[in-house]
């Protein structure tokens, strides 16, 4: 773990923005850790805790629009420091593989590319209230317009921050895309423009080359 502490276990986070497909590539994930025989421990973001599903539905509910950015934020940070504590360090401790659905990185791509906060103020959230990063985390990159297309194509209800301008899932796009550049040893980037099947294949070799690698 590139945190303070390391632990015998490890965290591999996915992330992406809107219609990425990180639902059907999380099921997959899943199934592939844990063919490998070891325990695996999934948790999605906001959420993943009775405290903090409570505070994704309100971080999510439509009536809260125009809910301040910082409130947002801090309702998201509120949730992992519970899944984090609750859940993922415990998991970690014991050497379990941890598979998360989201995790800091999607606070520095929303809140911070999509609505502007300040970075150094969201590493100093990270720092204080979070203290690991994953082992490995995976973008699933699609262009804006297509993964919007596919979200609109699944039809439902669209959750509050669902309901943001283009530009918004740009600017998200936009800071995954930097973050990953940033940091090669700990990212990698999928083509998730491809068919199903396509995008499974890139997330099998960077699965199996990162345990191949961890193994060794
Ligand atoms: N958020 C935040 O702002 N800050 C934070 O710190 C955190 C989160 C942690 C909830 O996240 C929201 O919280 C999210 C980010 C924000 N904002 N939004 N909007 P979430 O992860 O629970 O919600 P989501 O991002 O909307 O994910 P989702 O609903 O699971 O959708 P998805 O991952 O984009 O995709 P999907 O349902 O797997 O696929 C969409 C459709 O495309 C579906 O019909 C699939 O069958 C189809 N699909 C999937 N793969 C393909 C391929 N390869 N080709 C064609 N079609 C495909």
């Amino acid at each position: 773990m590139s945190g303070t502490k390391t632990f015998p276990g490890k965290l591999v986070s996915l992330e992406g923005g809107e219609g990425a497909g990180k639902s059907t590539a999380m099921q997959f994930l899943a199934d592939r850790i844990a063919a490998r025989g070891v325990e695996m421990v999934r948790v999605r973001e906001p959420g993943g805790t009775p405290a903090g599903e409570a505070i994704r539905a309100v971080l999510l509910d439509p009536q809260f629009k125009g809910l301040d950015a910082n409130a947002e934020l801090l309702l998201m940070f509120a949730a992992r420091a519970q899944l984090v504590s609750q859940v993922i360090k415990p998991a970690l401790e014991r050497g379990a593989v941890v598979l998360a659905d989201r995790f800091t990185d999607a606070s520095f791509a929303y809140q911070g590319g999509g609505r502007g906060i300040d970075e150094a103020f969201i590493a100093e959230l990270e720092r204080r209230v979070v203290g690991i990063k994953p082992d490995l985390s995976l973008l699933l990159d699609v262009p804006v317009e297509a993964g919007l297309a596919r979200v609109r194509g699944r039809g439902g209800e669209q959750d509050r921050i669902e309901t943001e301008a283009s530009s918004f899932f740009e600017r998200v796009r936009g800071a995954y895309r930097e973050r990953a550049a940033r940091e090669p040893q700990r990212w990698r980037i999928i083509d998730a423009s491809q068919t199903v099947e396509g995008v499974q294949a890139q997330l099998g070799r960077a699965l199996d080359g990162f345990f191949g690698e961890a193994n060794a």
